[in-house]
């Protein structure tokens, strides 16, 4: 089987913001046919949107054998079973995962993006994904570290106090 590289983007805003990073950072390390590589710091931001709590975030670099949409399911399993509570304002939740690149490959299909559509404006997505691979790119071969600059950057702290290590 072949062996696949994926960064995944964690996100969660609610209950126990740092809680649910650290049990979705355990469960990806315990998905089928999966390793976990590298994981970053957490860090810590105001949402993309007004009025929801600040959220905390990291990625986390997986070697996997798992094919794109058979890993999508597994994440959203795993959002299900560590992210079920769900509050009325739309788009807050306990546990975002998203997919942010898997190789080099280009994927557009109804159910999943990859590149992650967002990525280039995202500061909460390349901060911890640049600390973890510093020199990584695009498919088309863009830097990612060339973005940083023209994002907002949500007052985007490393948390220096990394619980549960
Ligand atoms: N804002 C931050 N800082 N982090 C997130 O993970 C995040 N996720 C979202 C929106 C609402 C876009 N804002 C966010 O879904």
């Amino acid at each position: 089987m072949i062996k696949h590289y994926a960064y995944i983007g964690l996100g969660s805003n609610l209950e126990k913001p740092i809680e649910h990073i650290h049990n979705a950072l355990s469960a990806l390390a315990k998905l089928p046919e999966t390793q976990l590589i590298k994981k970053s710091s957490l860090y810590i931001s105001d949402s993309l949107l007004e009025g929801q709590p600040r959220y905390i975030n990291a990625v986390a670099c997986i070697e996997t054998t798992l094919q794109p949409l058979i890993l999508l399911d597994q994440l959203q399993a795993i959002e299900n079973v560590h992210g079920r509570e769900r509050k009325e304002r739309w788009g807050a939740r306990t546990l975002d995962l998203d997919i942010i690149l898997y190789d080099d490959q280009v994927i557009n299909c109804p159910r999943l993006t990859i590149p992650h559509s967002q990525i280039a404006v995202r500061s909460f997505v390349l901060m911890p994904l640049l600390e973890i691979a510093p020199n990584i790119c695009l498919p088309d071969g863009q830097p990612v570290s060339a973005f940083l600059k023209h994002c907002p950057s949500l007052s985007l702290q490393k948390l220096s106090v990394d619980l549960g290590e």
